[in-house]
């Protein structure tokens, strides 16, 4: 590789060309995931990376994304800027190659790890294809060049428009609306991804702006992220709501056989494996072989620390591999020069030697803290002891339950189960409540609807150990009547899929606080013991409206308070007989008839259902620590800037 690098100096020729534009703005999808929410914010994420494969290079310390106040979003950084020089065989500057040609930007330079070679990399022409406007400044040799463009077309040529004593690239786009179903950013989404990117990547400086939210001076809303230890930092934030078993994070960075592996690892006294890895930077939420070495190497080690202590023949327990992830927050990250994706998602790495690198750095970086920390080691094992004894008492409750799912006249008594067999086309409800379940049942299409009623809050799974998960019986009533089960003879935490009944499991609930805690209660139970589920993107949550606004001759559903007012607008703008409006605030789901419940929520043709999905394993894993864990103040903070429910219960 090192002599290939050398050969790679940059010249504008070696840019290589491959397809053009069009195919982008007519498959998008293709392209960027989705035209949804994720999509839009790829397009910043695909922009990003360039700035980081800069400083991954070693020529950019700064990276900053604005929120616009229309919308649009604009990068900056200080790296060598995007060459402007002229290239011989398109007949045009390499900046505009860079921007026109998908692919070209990171084509010619494999001397670092490019990040935007990776899940979506298409690079920045995509952006570009997908923008009703670009504005893209280079400062390079001391000028200031820019050229703008429309869909991806150029609007001009590279104009030199002053002179400049830095480097750096600025890439303002505007996201095409007859493209993306949204065009309007979330500012918690960038804020989760460049705080991840900053821990991946230590040494870079990070900062967000969103100029369309403005404090009492109006100054528009910042945050900077800056990781000086990298993922030693990103473990202790991962755990930071938790109760440590151990206070230190074990760590390493290294290079084996020629791959860069940064591995930090916690323990905490609860109970779930909270292990995130990535590759170039990209979450890969399916694991692969680094994963899989990982685990290897951290039970081979802690075993052997173990049995040459005599621990294990004292207390007489067969250990497995899960034991000893019990309380486990780990972040493992390696750097792949040519990276296989695999999988449903493409999120799992699928190269082989990946897998001894990452086991060589866990087992030196372990070996060497179990021998240097004996008294946190003791406390370790303890742990693992522990898992094991509670592990063996949950695999008799989990059997029990088990048992009656695979003998099929499991299903549960409450569950109003739909006549279709076909679980593509069949649809579980799960209901707040017996009254709520009633309306449900009598308003659903009975041919691929199912209802099963919970009857208030589930157990927290967060924090609770595992055999009484097993036992709760509404969560039981939940399992069986999907017909999943959990836990083989080797992996006491594997999902089976294979008999699932239903593809989409929706979570239906009142529209006020409690509602929404049944609804994180129901969420996290998935997120920690069927993550599949979410992953097949199976799970979903219902939208009920809040209000029913009515006049004489017209009513109106409303989901939100401007909804609501504009209906209120345009029903007294009308004729004088239509003055008497009337304003229904639905307390709950009760408060429907079953009609109503069909025609504004279960309605495949009216209704609103937002996916469960997982976009970084980390952000979801820390949020959900804070909201459903013992530590207050960080969740009363939560609380107090997301509350959508304040004025409304009040
Ligand atoms: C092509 C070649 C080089 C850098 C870049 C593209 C580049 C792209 C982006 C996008 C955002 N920021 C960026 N910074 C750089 C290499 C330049 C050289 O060898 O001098």
């Amino acid at each position: 590789m090192a002599e290939e690098n050398e050969k790679h100096e940059y010249s504008a020729d070696s840019i290589q060309v491959l397809e053009g534009l069009e195919a982008v703005r007519k498959r998008p999808a293709m392209y960027i995931g989705d035209i949804g929410e994720k999509g839009l914010h790829h397009l910043v994420y695909e922009v990003v990376d360039n700035s980081i494969d800069e400083a991954l290079a070693g020529y950019c310390t700064h990276v900053e994304v604005t929120i616009n106040e229309d919308n649009s979003i604009t990068v900056r950084d200080n790296g060598r800027g995007i060459p402007v020089d002229w290239h011989a065989k398109e007949k045009k500057s390499a900046l505009e190659v860079v921007m026109t040609v998908l692919h070209a930007g990171g084509k010619f330079d494999k001397s670092s790890y490019k990040v935007s070679g990776g899940l979506h990399g298409v690079g920045v022409s995509c952006v570009n294809a997908l923008s009703n406007k670009c504005v893209v400044t280079v400062r390079r040799d001391g000028k200031i060049y820019q050229q703008t463009y429309a869909k991806g077309k150029p609007q001009t040529g590279v104009e030199e428009i002053g002179t400049a004593d830095t480097t750096g690239t600025e890439v303002s786009f505007w996201p095409d609306d007859t493209i993306f179903m949204t065009t309007v950013y979330q500012y918690y989404v960038l804020e989760n991804r460049l705080r991840e990117l900053a821990y991946l990547n230590k040494g870079v400086r990070l900062q967000l702006t969103d100029k369309r939210t403005l404090d009492a001076e109006g100054k528009p809303k910042t945050s900077n992220f800056y990781s000086e230890e990298g993922l030693k930092e990103f473990a202790m934030y991962l755990d930071g709501s938790r109760e440590a078993l151990i206070e230190d994070v074990i760590y390493i960075d290294t290079v084996k056989n020629d791959i860069p592996v940064e591995i930090a690892l916690k323990y905490n006294t609860e109970f779930s494996e909270n292990v995130h890895t990535y590759v170039n930077n990209i979450n890969t939420i399916e694991g692969g072989t680094h994963l899989e070495g990982f685990r290897r190497g951290l039970t081979r080690t802690l075993k052997k620390y173990a049995d040459d202590q005599g621990i294990l023949e004292k207390q007489k327990i067969e250990i497995s591999g899960d034991d000893f992830r019990e309380g486990l927050t780990a972040v493992v990250s390696v750097k792949v020069m040519e990276p296989l994706f695999e999988g449903q998602t493409k999120t799992k790495l699928g190269n082989s030697e990946v897998s001894s690198a990452v086991d060589q750095a866990t087992s030196e970086m372990l070996k060497y803290y179990l021998e240097e920390h004996p008294k946190q080691a003791k406390a370790i094992v303890d742990k693992v002891v522990l898992a094991a004894r509670a592990r063996i008492a949950a695999r008799k409750a989990r059997d029990v339950q088990r048992k009656t799912a695979m003998t099929g006249g499991g299903l549960p008594g409450k569950l109003a189960d739909c006549s279709d067999r076909n679980p593509e086309k069949c649809e579980l409800f799960l209901v707040e409540g017996d009254s709520a379940g009633g309306s449900a049942k009598q308003g659903r299409d009975r041919h691929f609807q199912a209802i099963l009623p919970l009857r208030g809050k589930i157990l927290n799974v967060e924090k609770a150990m595992l055999h009484r998960v097993y036992e709760s019986e509404e969560i039981s009533n939940i399992m069986k009547a999907l017909g999943i089960t959990i836990g083989t003879d080797e992996d006491s935490k594997a999902v089976n899929l294979d008999k699932i009944r239903y593809h989409k499991i929706i979570i239906m609930c009142d529209a006020d606080v409690d509602g929404s805690h049944i609804e994180t209660l129901v969420m996290t139970l998935f997120f920690r013991h069927m993550k599949e589920v979410i992953e097949k993107g199976y799970l979903y949550v219902a939208c009920p409206p809040l209000y029913m606004v009515k006049s004489k001759t017209q009513k109106r559903y409303c989901w939100t308070e401007e909804q609501r007012i504009a209906a209120i607008e345009e029903f007294s703008a009308g004729k004088v007989s239509e003055k008497s409006i009337n304003v229904q605030r639905y307390k709950g789901l009760g408060e429907m008839n079953p009609e109503q419940l069909w025609e504004t929520t279960m309605s495949p043709e009216n209704r609103t259902l937002r996916q469960v999905t997982i976009e970084s394993s980390a952000a979801a894993d820390a949020a959900i620590a804070m909201l459903m864990g013992d530590d207050v103040p960080p969740r009363r903070k939560f609380i107090e800037e997301n509350a959508t429910f304040a004025n409304i219960d009040a």
